[in-house]
């Protein structure tokens, strides 16, 4: 490979652009005080390219020059790559990246601020998943809809043994994913994760910021929007304290309009985890909503402590599903399978704690029975953390100190693990939903940020964004609407039936999948699936193991996101 540039700018601005094969970068751009790393993919393992230099993306004149680091391989990626490392350049502006002979990124920004219309779109994907809801032009735009799934009266499902005919209101709430259906579970992990953004980081999300039916009412948009799912979890509860599981069709929905979909949704299920779910996020919105609507407040409250008690009579009950359960054998739809509830009842107790300032809840806390591990919707402890940290004054000294200790040992892991990677991002599983990874461990960061200022955090969770933004495996901005190479066909039943091109922005897909459930259906259709688990990604819509969306990913995006909004100008190299 030969090491020489193009010898003018004419010839930089007459060249192809092979932007997401030999460079992958943040196709946003990058602070001008932060990291700036571009991940260079090497044509093989005997390309000995060394240096890299800055173009201006206008003149083509050359603004910086550097080695680029030595080649590592990323097993997972099945690639060579080099680091080009530019963070010691700060001027903000348009530029390129080349690598002799001419070959050149696309353009990308270098300035003080990123990440602001992400945020604020990533936010309002909890708008566009409003079920039994009518979208008008003025806060939809062109993705106005009508309504679907009014569920003015869902029947139970007979494994409830309610009375027949029996059935509930369970109107409103957010489609779970790309298919309609409802989900304790799942709500649960995302409403506390936007209600800590809230806690945290609510000045990012005024009224009126989101462009709401309900703007102009005086409260934070993003505690409006929050409060759409919480009115739909509410609907959830039984008279005896349990929380139903689901709402979903017995099998996926056909992929068509909610307003077209005919199928008979069904309250399904009742189980410790989603009562327990439920007993946290009502707790914990409980003490958020306390200013904003007391009578609401203190309903949630009652609620939390009603579920709370039944899950203590009831601490066991798994909620399965299919061919190989006692019950509900008849159900295809998710099952968000989940047969320990330690972490439940540690989040549950947490957020009790928190509202109720009970010692009843507290005295359970006392040797934190609990390792940290990130959030999702299986694992919930994280967020049981993440409210002892925020509001430290309110629990015991000693179960505070443990939890920063647990929590900064993890972080500095990631640290050590960014630090190690060839793409530079901490080592994570790519499973399904694998993006949501790199957005937890900004999350575990930020905490660790909040216990001790060390701009080394912020730095890390920049570099984690990058993933997103581009710098992965398969050069995709993985959010869409943003970047220059982004998801256009989502798994998503709304998307894929509104007859409009361009997906509806700010939907966080869910990435690479080494499972790659779904590869008869992509090979049926003549797409390569023999590939590296950091590449199993596939922007079609038959690609529901990859390219699907969910509420329980964009929320950590949210999180993250609001994190860098905040914090990401203040980092260094
Ligand atoms: O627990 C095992 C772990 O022990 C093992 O090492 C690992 C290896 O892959 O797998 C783990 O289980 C995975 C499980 O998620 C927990 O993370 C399964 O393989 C994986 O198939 C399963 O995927 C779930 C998927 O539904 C299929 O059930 C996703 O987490 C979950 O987010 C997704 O959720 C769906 C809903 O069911 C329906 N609505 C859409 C939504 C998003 O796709
Ligand atoms: O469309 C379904 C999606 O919303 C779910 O998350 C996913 C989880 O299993 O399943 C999708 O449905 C697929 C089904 O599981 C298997 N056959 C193909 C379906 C998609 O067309």
């Amino acid at each position: 490979m030969m090491n020489v540039f193009a010898s003018n700018p004419d010839d930089v601005a007459a060249t192809e652009p092979l932007s997401h094969d030999t460079f992958r970068f943040n196709q946003l751009g990058y602070f001008s005080t932060g990291p700036k790393r571009a991940l260079y993919v090497l044509t093989d393992k005997h390309d000995d390219t060394q240096l890299f230099r800055l173009l201006d993306a206008t003149t083509g004149e050359e603004c910086y020059r550097k080695e680029l680091t030595k080649p590592n391989y990323w097993k997972e990626a099945d690639d060579w790559t080099a680091i080009a490392d530019f963070s010691d350049f700060t001027v903000p502006g348009r530029y390129r990246l080349e690598v002799p002979a001419g070959r050149l990124s696309s353009p990308f920004v270098i300035r003080d601020s990123i990440y602001g219309n992400a945020l604020n779109a990533a936010a309002r994907m909890y708008f566009y998943q409003r079920a039994s809801k009518e979208l008008l032009p003025q806060h939809a735009g062109e993705y106005a809809r009508a309504a679907g799934h009014l569920n003015h009266a869902a029947p139970f499902h007979s494994d409830l043994n309610k009375p027949a005919g029996a059935q509930i209101a369970t109107p409103g709430g957010w489609y779970d994913a790309g298919d309609y259906g409802k989900y304790v579970v799942n709500a649960g992990v995302t409403t506390s994760l936007l209600m800590m953004s809230y806690d945290r980081f609510g000045a990012l999300f005024p009224d009126g910021s989101l462009n709401l039916p309900e703007s102009g009412n005086g409260v934070s948009d993003l505690l409006d929007e929050i409060r759409y799912e919480l009115d739909w979890l509410i609907t959830m509860q039984d008279q005896d304290g349990g929380v139903f599981f689901k709402v979903t069709p017995l099998r996926f929905a056909p992929h068509v309009m909610p307003a077209d979909d005919l199928s008979v949704q069904y309250v399904i299920g009742k189980s410790t985890s989603s009562t327990l779910n439920f007993a946290a996020v009502m707790a914990y919105a409980a003490y958020l909503y306390q200013s904003v609507d007391i009578e609401f407040a203190e309903q949630c409250l009652r609620r939390a402590e009603a579920a709370w008690a039944w899950a203590l009579e009831h601490p066991d009950i798994a909620y399965t599903q299919g061919s190989g359960s006692p019950y509900y054998k008849d159900v295809q739809t998710g099952a968000y399978g989940d047969r320990q509830f330690d972490d439940e009842f540690f989040w549950a107790r947490v957020a009790l704690s928190l509202a109720s300032g009970k010692e009843a809840y507290a005295i359970g806390l006392k040797h934190l029975p609990q390792a940290y591990s990130k959030p999702s919707w299986r694992h919930v402890g994280g967020l049981g953390y993440f409210a002892i940290l925020s509001h430290s004054k309110q629990f015991a000294d000693e179960v505070v100190q443990c939890a920063a200790q647990h929590l900064q040992i993890k972080a500095d892991s990631i640290l050590q693990e960014v630090e190690n990677h060839a793409a530079r991002i901490h080592r994570f599983g790519f499973g399904w939903g694998s993006n949501q990874d790199p957005l937890n461990a900004i999350i575990t960061l930020s905490f660790a940020f909040k216990i001790e200022q060390l701009t080394k955090y912020i730095s890390a969770s920049i570099e984690l964004m990058d993933y997103i933004f581009g710098k992965n495996a398969v050069g995709y901005c993985f959010v869409t609407g943003f970047g220059e190479k982004s998801p256009k066909y989502p798994h998503h039943r709304v998307m894929e039936a509104d007859q409009i091109e361009s997906p509806i922005p700010g939907f966080l897909v869910g990435g690479p999948n080494r499972g790659i459930q779904d590869r008869a259906g992509l090979e049926q259709r003549g797409i390569d699936t023999d590939v590296a688990p950091a590449k199993a990604y596939f922007d079609h819509s038959a690609s529901y193991a990859s390219n699907e969306v969910a509420i329980n990913w964009n929320a950590p995006l949210v999180y993250a996101l609001s994190f860098l909004e905040y914090y990401g100008v203040s980092a260094d190299e």
